[in-house]
């Protein structure tokens, strides 16, 4: 497989997804500043001119979310996802999507200190924070003691805040994104 890639980027949620199940991957580092993201090459990879991309062969990918929803069912093995047909899979499709379609906008939001008015498609920051809270539940992660790629995507959305100065000003939620910390650098360290 080969990774569209630029450590400063959110390529890093799908490099710590693929680490997380153990994939075989290549690096194809995208340089950002030379505008490459926007190449006629690159456009035909991912038309949006965003980092990531995944390539498996014939298989294309873009979006951090198709991205990690394909490799949970790619590598089960690693056990990245609930079971098909159970109550926790529908939950952890949707948390899925919210990562992306609410949390991510929102948390744009809450940084630029813009206001989020009620026709967007999301809530306002305060509100999304207080969805994940409750779906964590007792934690330690979304679907108690069993580490899905939903905590993969919600918790680099975290993890990003942090890289801008930002925290949640949320106990429960500063504790998950140490706990999310922690594993992705022991991840990391096991494989070097
Ligand atoms: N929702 C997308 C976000 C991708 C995204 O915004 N990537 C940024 C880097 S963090 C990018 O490639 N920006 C370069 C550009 O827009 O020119 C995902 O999760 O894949």
């Amino acid at each position: 497989m080969k990774l569209y890639y630029n450590p400063k980027s959110r390529a890093a949620i799908t490099r710590w997804m693929l680490d997380e199940c153990g994939a075989d991957y290549e690096l194809v580092l995208i340089d950002l500043e030379k505008r490459e993201q926007k190449s006629p090459e690159f456009l035909k990879i991912n038309p949006a001119g965003k980092l990531p991309a995944l390539a498996d062969g014939e298989v294309i990918l873009f979006e951090n979310a198709a991205i990690c929803l394909y490799l949970a069912e790619k590598f089960p093995a690693a056990h990245l996802m609930p079971k098909k047909g159970t109550a926790e899979y529908g939950r952890y499709l949707s948390l899925m999507v919210y990562s992306t379609s609410q949390l991510e906008p929102a948390m744009g939001d809450g940084i630029m200190g813009v206001e989020t008015p009620a026709w967007r498609g999301w809530n306002d920051y305060e509100s999304v924070k207080s969805v994940i809270e409750d779906q964590l539940g007792e934690g330690p992660w979304l679907f108690g003691s069993h580490f899905t790629a939903a905590d993969v995507m919600i918790g680099s959305m975290f993890a990003w805040s942090r890289t801008w100065g930002k925290g949640t000003g949320r106990e429960k939620l500063e504790a998950y994104t140490d706990r999310l910390q922690k594993r992705q650098a022991e991840t990391q360290a096991n494989k070097a």
